[in-house]
């Protein structure tokens, strides 16, 4: 079987619901799952949720509840959230469930095996929130800890580590042979000089089930669990196990896990992209290669690391109340304008700022006026002047959109999502001013403009089309929307029906309403 694009989010913590920075994620993921499958590729999408560690075990003890019980009844409400995104993944991964402790433990065992662990002793200062033990470089000048460590608490325990160090000088080669691996380039260039400039700390992967008790146990020693952050890792590599992806049960002969048809069972492995934000790139750029490299695996593709979103300049967070909630917006203004706002707002790269002046406006001007005023005009002329049937075909715009279809492939290729926006509004605004510019209703009045006013409307229809193509992979319910009014049977989800000429002269369209209605008419 050909080998999918396979790509990845971050798989969530279970401690609370999901906000803005979350949906984000899935929805750019998705977006770049739906466009790849546009252009006829086999994808794999996976998400999930990370279950253990102590921030859930905290919560759900906060909860008054067991730590099981807490994240299955939150675990419901996050796979109802990606089906309310409607992202279209292929699996959804939880790290309590024994296809993936099964992974974690057949890894452990063989790099235990094979002597990359050793236990050892460690006094010194721990953040209870990060789950990790600080160093001297933590410390600001002033000799305290940044509160965004949380509570620090002074501890002596001994544990198992992972020896990253003999492989920093095999990583940084790596990353210096593989300029593409992680983008963009300043993410990159942080990774790079954290190589260069301090030798590697050994990673502990173990806690004692004493202190922590919620976690995987250590298949060689029961008494320790897996550090969240080597269990939530692996879950790259669950899913491909659990479909009997060759490459990982090769590997990791120790799973258990057997393909339910090995004639069918898709190599997923390497990962093509990891979507991740950027305060986890460390775990992903380094961590994860090390890891990858000490089990004989492939190392993914790449890694997309995006930035945060804050909301009115501030930084989001449930204690101040600073959020935004997706649902409520996706309630009120509709799933499409929300995956809209957010990819066209914020670049795969840098940080973002929400403002619901900003999405009303963004709202208004470019989805009501710009997209919605544009199909709802050029179909209700068509059944004004034309009784809803396409007239003969007019290539007058076919450059335009040429041209708009090449430069988003290119986009979409590149995960350049809000250039693909940008380009696509560019062809909506060409097709306004078009309507404009050629004035079918003064057309319409005159007799003797007849076969112009033909050319007119089959060009804005077909200009609709189009663009539903186009939009698809960000805005899935109004392409298919758009696609329907036109009449069309089929879907726009797929590439090639971005060529100009897919209205048929003589077809009749459907019934126009409104993608985007103005909300203060909703209002009254
Ligand atoms: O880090 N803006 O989980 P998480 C944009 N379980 N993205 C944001 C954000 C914001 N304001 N806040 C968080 C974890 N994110 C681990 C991941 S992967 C093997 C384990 C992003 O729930 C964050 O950067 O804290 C991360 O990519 C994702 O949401 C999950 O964050």
């Amino acid at each position: 079987m050909s080998k999918p694009f396979y790509i990845t989010t971050a798989i969530d913590y279970l401690n609370g619901r999901p906000h803005l920075g979350h949906a984000y994620e899935k929805i750019a993921t998705d977006v770049i799952a739906r466009a790849r499958r546009s252009l006829g590729e086999k994808v794999f999408f996976l998400t999930g949720l990370d279950e253990h560690g102590q921030k859930v075990q905290q919560a759900a003890q906060k909860e008054g509840q067991e730590p099981q019980a807490y994240c299955d009844a939150l675990a419901a409400d996050w796979k109802e959230f990606a089906r309310q995104l409607q992202l279209t993944n292929d699996d959804f991964v939880r790290t309590t469930e024994p296809r993936h402790k099964a992974v974690v433990q057949a890894i452990l065992a063989k790099l235990h095996a094979a002597g990359h662990f050793y236990k050892a002793k460690h006094q010194g200062f721990y953040s209870v929130r990060e789950e990790t033990f600080l160093t001297e470089k933590d410390r600001r000048p002033d000799g305290t800890f940044d509160p965004a460590f949380g509570e620090v608490i002074e501890l002596v325990e001994e544990n198992y580590y992972f020896d990253l160090k003999q492989h920093q000088a095999w990583l940084l080669e790596y990353l210096e042979a593989h300029p593409d691996f992680i983008r963009p380039t300043s993410r990159r260039n942080e990774v790079l000089g954290l190589l260069k400039s301090n030798p590697l700390e050994d990673l502990c992967i173990s806690r004692p089930v004493a202190r922590l008790n919620w976690g995987i146990p250590l298949p060689f020693d029961p008494a320790y669990v897996t550090y969240v952050w080597f269990d939530a890792l692996v879950n790259y590599l669950t899913v491909p196990a659990a479909h009997g992806d060759p490459t990982v049960l090769e590997a990791l002969p120790a799973t258990g896990l057997q393909p339910s048809s090995p004639e069918t069972a898709p190599s997923l492995w390497p990962a093509d992209a990891h979507v991740i934000g950027k305060d986890i790139l460390k775990f992903h750029a380094v961590y994860w290669p090390i890891m990858l490299k000490a089990m004989g695996l492939p190392l993914p593709k790449q890694i997309i690391v995006h930035g945060w979103w804050q909301k009115d300049g501030a930084r989001i967070s449930k204690s101040t109340g600073n959020v935004v909630e997706p649902l409520a917006v996706i309630q009120e203004w509709g799933l499409d304008a929300f995956r809209y706002y957010v990819l066209r707002e914020l670049d795969l790269g840098p940080d973002g700022n929400w403002t619901d002046a900003g999405f009303a406006a963004r709202y208004q001007a470019e989805l009501a006026n710009g997209l919605g005023n544009l199909v709802n005009r050029s179909l209700s002329m068509l059944k004004r002047y034309r009784q809803g049937v396409v007239p003969a075909r007019s290539d007058e715009l076919a450059p335009d959109a040429a041209k708009a279809v090449a430069a988003t492939e290119r986009h979409w290729r590149d995960h350049e999502l809000q250039g693909a926006l940008q380009t696509i509004w560019a062809l909506v605004n060409r097709a306004n001013q078009y309507v404009d510019q050629t004035a079918p209703f003064k057309l319409a009045k005159d007799p003797a403009q007849a076969a112009r006013l033909d050319e007119v409307l089959y060009n804005l229809g077909e200009i609709c089309r189009v663009l539903a193509v186009l939009l698809w992979p960000f805005i899935p319910t109004t392409a298919e929307r758009i696609y329907a009014q036109l009449g069309l049977g089929a879907s726009p989800g797929r590439f090639t029906e971005a060529a100009w000429g897919g209205l048929t002269p003589g077809q009749a369209v459907g019934e126009p309403a409104p993608l985007f209605p103005r909300k203060d008419l909703v209002a009254k």
